[in-house]
Formats: C-alpha cells, structure tokens, sequence
C-alpha cells in the first residue's frame, strides 16, 4: 500500500482551560512551568473564572472547531485526515495527542496551533512538545505550520467580524478599531520575534479590505510578572484615545479565535468597565469560534503545509 494512501494525522493545539474551579491551581501551576500560584494569586484566577460562569468555553469551543476543520478536510477529495487535540495546559496534553497518534499507527501529521500569529514564546512551545513527544514515540513525522495570520478566508471572516461591529454606530467612519492580541514578555523585540510585526500584518490586511482609515494596535491580558510586557496595554490604549478625543471603538482581538477567559473577562468585564468610565460607545467583535468559514481557512492551511512537505505527491 502506498504511504499517501495513509491516514494524515492532524494535530490540533489549544491553550486549553480548567474543567472547572477545583483544577485551576493545577492549571495555574502548569502555565507557570511547576511554580504554584500564591493564595492570592490563585483567588484572584478563580474569581475571574467566577465572573464569566465559573468556566470557561474554550475546551469545547476547541473541540468544535477541531471536528469542523476535520470535516472539511474529509470532504475536498485529499488524503482522509484524522484530527488529534492536544492541549498545552490541560488533559488530553500534546504529548498525549502524539502518543495516541503514534499508537494509531499515524506516520505523518500536520500540527495546526489555533493562534494565528508565531512567537518564540507561543506557538514554538507547542511545536516543542509536540516534537518532544514524537521523538519518544519514534514518530510520527510532524509537520509544523508557524503561522496563518494572512490567509485569506481568515482575512475575510475577521473583516466581516470588523464590519458587523460596526454596523452598531451610526457614524462608522468615526469608529477607531483596536487590534488586540495576547501580550508576550518584551525580551521577545531582542532576539527579533516576529509577533508584533504579524499582528500588524493581519490589522493591515482587515483595515485594507474595509477601506479602514482609524486602526490602531494594542496589547492585552499581560501577565502577573515583574518583567516589562509588551504594549501599549489595552487599557491605557482606551485612555489614550478617550484623550484624543475618541468615543466609539471597536476592538477585535486577532491574537484570538475563541471566546475564552482572556476575551470574556479581560474585554468583556475590564476594558468595557473601563470604557464605560471613560463614556466611550466600545464593542467587541464576535469571536471566529466555529464558524464553517473560518475553519474551512484552517483546512486549507493543513492542505497547503502537508502539500509543501510532499511535494504534492499523490
Ligand atoms: O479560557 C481560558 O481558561 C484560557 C484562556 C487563555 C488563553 C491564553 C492564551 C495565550 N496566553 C499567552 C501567553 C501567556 C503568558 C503567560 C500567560 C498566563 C496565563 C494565565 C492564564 C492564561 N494565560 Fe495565557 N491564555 C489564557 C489564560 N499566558 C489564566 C495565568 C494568569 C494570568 O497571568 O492571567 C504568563 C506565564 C508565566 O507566568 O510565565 C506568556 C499567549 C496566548 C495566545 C496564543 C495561544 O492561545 O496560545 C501568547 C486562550
């Protein structure tokens, strides 16, 4: 039998999220590489969880995209595709992923990180347990896609998203669009990290297609840590803005696909506090989620990387 005739693994890798309040300290732990939270670091983690329900959609936010993406892959007449989830701080883990992988006999696969824009300090972590695992399982072949931030039918769905946020002003021309993402350490700009300059990439591409003349940048949810973070911080954005004169924005987390912690509280509960102190009109734009449109992008990401690695042998 042919290898291409083979079942092509897909990993799928999420941050993942605690099931619920109990494993938030064992989650909190892991994110921070072994180190436990203190006491009040921890309350203060769980009673973020509190205020959006005490759980968070992320898991089956995940699950619903990895089926999604694998039905599309099914269906475009390619190698059958079988996705694997492997999650970075929770069960089922990337090595457990790779290990089932493995097991079932997969050779070669495709890891597709649900975060758009590459960073040393993100998705290369994935792809290192990811390659971790493959090595003590002796396979399979992984290969990796680093980012997908300019794909087009992601550009696409995320300009729709822009457009129907601001479809909610009267004015929309005086609408001022925040593009977010997730903070990372500024030790990434030393070693020329190419985050910032992605999430930039992405903004310009969705101002371009909607003819967007007020857009700007922004950084979100940095972490609990002594060392400088990259920003400005979303916050003292709406601020600065507020300052100059702004009163309606929108913000579109692009570092995001889900709705989660870090965009149902961190936007939902905080800037929207923050704005509403301000007196600014602020809306987010929904999140991709499993939207068909978005995930039929991300098949096409897998289809591209696999067809850059083989060549396009059939
Ligand atoms: O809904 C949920 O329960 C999970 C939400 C969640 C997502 C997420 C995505 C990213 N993170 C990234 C980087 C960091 C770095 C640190 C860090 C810490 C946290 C903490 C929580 C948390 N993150 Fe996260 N992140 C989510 C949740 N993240 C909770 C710990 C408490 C806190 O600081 O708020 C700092 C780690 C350290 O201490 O050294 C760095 C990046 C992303 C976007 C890409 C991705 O999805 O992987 C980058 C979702």
């Amino acid at each position: 039998m042919s290898e291409v005739k083979d079942t092509l693994g897909v990993l799928v890798m999420a941050y993942g999220t605690p099931k619920n309040l109990e494993e938030v300290e064992a989650y909190y732990t892991h994110i921070r590489r072994g180190r436990r939270p203190t006491p009040a670091l921890l309350q203060e983690l769980v009673s973020r969880y509190q205020a959006i329900g005490g759980v968070s959609p992320l898991n089956e936010i995940t699950t619903a995209q990895g089926l999604g993406i694998e039905e599309w892959l099914n269906r475009d007449g390619g190698r059958p595709c079988k996705v694997y989830f492997g999650m970075k701080h929770t069960s089922p883990f990337i090595a457990d992923a790779v290990a089932q992988m493995a097991a079932d006999g997969i050779r070669e696969a495709v890891t597709l990180v649900l975060a758009p824009h590459y960073s040393t300090l993100s998705i290369a972590a994935y792809q290192r347990a990811a390659d971790e695992a493959a090595e003590r399982h002796g396979g399979p072949v992984l290969w990796h896609v680093n980012d997908w931030h300019l794909q087009p039918r992601f550009l696409d769905v995320l300009a729709g998203r822009v457009q129907e946020a601001l479809s909610h002003y009267e004015h929309p021309y005086d609408v001022t669009v925040v593009f977010s993402a997730h903070s990372l350490p500024e030790r990434i700009l030393a070693a020329g990290d190419p985050y910032p300059q992605q999430l930039r990439e992405t903004g310009e591409a969705v101002a371009a297609k909607l003819g967007l003349q007020n857009f700007t940048f922004a950084w979100q949810s940095a972490g609990r840590t002594e060392e400088a973070w990259l920003g400005p911080d979303i916050l003292d954005k709406l601020r600065q803005l507020r300052e100059s004169g702004q009163t309606s924005i929108v913000i579109c987390a692009a570092g995001f696909v889900s709705d989660h912690l870090e965009v149902l509280y961190d936007i939902d509960i905080e800037a929207q506090a923050v704005a509403r102190h301000l007196g600014i009109h602020l809306t987010r734009t929904k999140s991709l989620n499993a939207d068909p449109a978005f995930l039929h992008a991300l098949a096409e990401v897998v289809r591209e990387r696999e067809q850059q690695a083989t060549g396009g042998r059939v």
